[in-house]
């Protein structure tokens, strides 16, 4: 696993590009992801909780915008269920390369095959976990409650879907003041103002985040019966549906 420092946004640039998931950001990644979200190390040991309670015998379970692969391998490590199959897919080269040799290093009775590929258009099926983790929000909204609806499909029931997200407050108020405290914990986890500035420019066009209320609702008309968040730190959510 890489170790580098997330230093991207360290100088003024004249112009902000759109931020995209290349070499660069892979080099930094799982530096960038644990100083800007709150909660991930604990989302991600979660993950790996529900994935001994939910794997199911014969299945497969898909990670889909795995990036380094930190959940497939947290799933890895935890699942004891019989002849079980990780499909862990991102639609970066650069991502999906490195989670191969990242995942793979490590030995577990569970495979992992890592695919190049887009979450939108590639197969699900047999599933007893679905994670999307903090990829939904990169989704063009538009695709979002047909996505919602092929993982429901996907899953055989009983099986779990994880849903982490960030997301912002209806109310004007508690937006703002969600917003704020997640720059101060940017801010103590030693990203400075201009860092925190450019980054926000450089996603603005490219993480679209939406409130939980919607969440929830697609997940309804996805056909899931049982819904819930069990994790929320500032405008940073995780929940889990059951089919
Ligand atoms: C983690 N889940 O560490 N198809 C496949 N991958 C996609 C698509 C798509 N259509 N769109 C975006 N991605 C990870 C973190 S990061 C979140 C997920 C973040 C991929 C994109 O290439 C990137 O690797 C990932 O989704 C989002 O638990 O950086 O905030």
């Amino acid at each position: 696993m890489t170790k580098e420092t997330d230093l991207i946004y360290s100088s003024p640039q004249a112009t902000v590009a759109d931020f995209r998931f290349d070499a660069k950001v892979v080099e930094v990644f799982p530096d960038m992801i644990k100083r800007s979200v709150p909660g991930y190390r604990t989302i991600i040991d979660t993950i790996g909780q529900l994935s001994a309670r939910y794997a199911q015998d014969n299945t497969n379970i898909y990670d889909l915008g795995c990036s380094l692969g930190a959940a497939s391998l947290a799933m890895r490590q935890n699942v004891n269920a019989k002849d079980c199959k990780i499909i862990a897919i991102d639609n970066s080269v650069a991502m999906a390369e490195r989670c191969d040799i990242h995942v793979n290093a490590f030995k577990a009775d569970t495979p992992c095959e890592v695919k190049h590929g887009d979450i939108l258009v590639e197969d699900m099926h047999n599933a007893s976990i679905i994670v999307l983790n903090f990829t939904l929000q990169f989704i063009e909204p538009a695709q979002r409650q047909r996505l919602m609806t092929k993982v429901a499909n996907a899953l055989v029931p009983g099986g779990i879907f994880i849903l982490s997200e960030k997301i912002y407050d209806q109310d004007p108020v508690c937006k703002e003041l969600l917003n704020d405290l997640h720059h101060n914990f940017k801010r103590a986890n030693g990203y400075s103002d201009l860092e925190i500035a450019q980054k926000r420019t450089a996603i603005e066009n490219v993480m679209l985040p939406d409130t939980l209320a919607k969440h929830l609702k697609r997940l309804d008309q996805a056909g899931f019966k049982h819904a819930t968040p069990w994790f929320q730190c500032f405008n940073f959510f995780s929940l889990l549906a059951i089919k």
